[in-house]
């Protein structure tokens, strides 16, 4: 795990209160308890708290905690910052005039300054740019390490002598959480609606991915959509000499075939991929031979199994419909798992792929709202609830088939109404396949 003394030593023997025990909240509590912190967590799950008390951790809820005694509040990235509106300790922490910051602002205060920090946010192709750029530094013996977003807290990292560069998938969540960490290197993939429940609206959601080019930061940026344009031509103002990156214009690698890396959306992971190596000053050929070895992403459209003419993809990770949309635009003949808990707008946006799409099979809290949408494009469909009848049903269906058909896990929807995460639904979804 990460060293976090430095930060534990600016709190100046205060406490500090981690407010959310997933994941990254979790580790959190140990890499404090590690560096001698008094730790104080909360979680509204028992399980969690007592996971964090076994840590060492003392458990105190909101009102029986004492603020005089805490320095700093970590927040997890899932608990509401600013909207729909900020979570009571939150508001807690203002009206005791407590600092409330994220797991990567912990990591930016105490990082040795000799590693590169490298930041990779946008609406979609986070982790593939992320996976893939680790990959590729690793591959050409640049010690990289990925954590963040990705599924990997940054505080459980463990730094090497020789760890050169540190790859980080922010979210905007992890972004909003941030106060004084910028990365060295920014990437800015896409802009499109996700997430306004969190920010408000589009405009707040962009403002918060533009928050994380610091003074310092080298911008990396798409221009592939108008709001990604918009912040380019502020880091431009800025004198920040962002660079541009489009997959409409020069593509150094055209013509290569990537096996795991289909798509114009991966041409723009590659791409954004492709400058940060540059950064590292990089040869192109070394750049190219390692794309070509990426294994790519779980739950990103991997190919689970086939059976006989039937291929099975999970694509868990698409969590709203421009994902989706990713993995509809690839296939033919599907047969399409959807739903969970929708986002803002829903299925709006893949109307075109209507035609590819044999069946749907809807699970999950988005059944009313889906089954509106798929009439309208009068596009068959069951409404099967779980994730189980969804993949029985299908396999029913498909094998009907005389070509190739494609059970399709893509859901365009968050999994947290039946499931912990999307791994934990991607990972159901292949175990469910396997025992077909
Ligand atoms: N909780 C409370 N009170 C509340 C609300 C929540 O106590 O009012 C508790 C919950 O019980 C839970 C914890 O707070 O135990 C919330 O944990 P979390 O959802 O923040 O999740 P972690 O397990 O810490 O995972 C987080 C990221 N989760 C989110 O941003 C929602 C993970 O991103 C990330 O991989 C992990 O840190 C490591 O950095 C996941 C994600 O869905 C993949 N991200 C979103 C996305 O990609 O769209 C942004």
């Amino acid at each position: 795990m990460l060293d976090v003394s430095k930060y534990v030593k600016d709190l100046e023997s205060k406490g500090v209160y981690v407010y959310g025990l997933g994941k990254s909240g979790l580790s959190c509590v140990e890499a404090l308890i590690h560096s001698k912190a008094n730790v104080y967590a909360w979680d509204s799950n028992e399980d969690q708290r007592k996971r964090a008390e076994r840590l060492g951790a003392q458990i105190h809820d909101e009102n029986s905690l004492s603020y005089s005694n805490i320095g700093s509040i970590i927040l997890s990235p899932g608990i509401p910052l600013t909207h729909p509106k900020p979570h009571s300790i939150v508001e807690k922490a203002h009206e005791h005039n407590i600092e409330v910051i994220g797991d990567i602002e912990v990591m930016g205060r105490c990082l040795p300054p000799e590693v590169r920090t490298v930041g990779i946010t946008g609406t979609n192709g986070k982790s593939t740019t992320t996976a893939l750029l680790g990959h590729i530094l690793n591959e050409c013996g640049i010690h990289a390490i990925i954590a963040g977003n990705i599924g990997r807290p940054v505080l459980s990292m463990e730094l090497k002598k020789n760890t050169q560069a540190i790859i980080l998938e922010l979210s905007s969540y992890q972004i909003d959480l941030c106060s004084s960490f910028h990365p060295d290197i920014g990437v800015l993939l896409n802009i499109t609606p996700d997430h306004i429940d969190r920010h408000g609206s589009l405009s707040q959601y962009a403002a918060v991915k533009a928050k994380m080019f610091g003074y310092n930061t080298r911008p990396i940026i798409s221009i592939d959509d108008r709001l990604s344009e918009e912040i380019f031509d502020i880091e431009m103002e800025l004198g920040k000499a962002p660079i541009l990156m489009s997959i409409k214009e020069y593509i150094p690698f055209k013509g290569e075939e990537f096996k795991t890396l289909k798509g114009l959306h991966n041409l723009q992971n590659a791409l954004a991929a492709y400058h940060v190596c540059k950064q590292f000053e990089l040869e192109d050929d070394d750049i190219i031979a390692a794309m070509k070895t990426f294994p790519g992403l779980a739950h990103r459209q991997q190919l689970v199994r086939q059976i006989n003419n039937i291929i099975f993809i999970n694509d868990s990770k698409a969590t709203n419909a421009e994902a989706a949309g990713k993995a509809l635009s690839s296939y033919e003949n599907i047969y399409w798992i959807i739903g969970g808990r929708s986002k803002e707008g829903g299925l709006n946006g893949l109307e075109d792929f209507a035609p590819k799409i044999k069946k749907a099979y809807v699970i999950g809290e988005a059944a009313a709202e889906f089954s509106k949408w798929l009439e309208k494009e009068k596009i068959p469909y069951e409404n099967v609830k779980v994730l189980e009848k969804a993949v029985s049903e299908a396999y029913k269906d498909a094998k009907t088939e005389r070509s190739e058909a494609v059970i399709l896990l893509s859901p365009a929807c968050a999994s947290w109404d039946q499931f912990e995460n999307f791994e934990h639904r991607g990972e159901v979804f292949i175990k469910l396949v396997q025992n077909l």
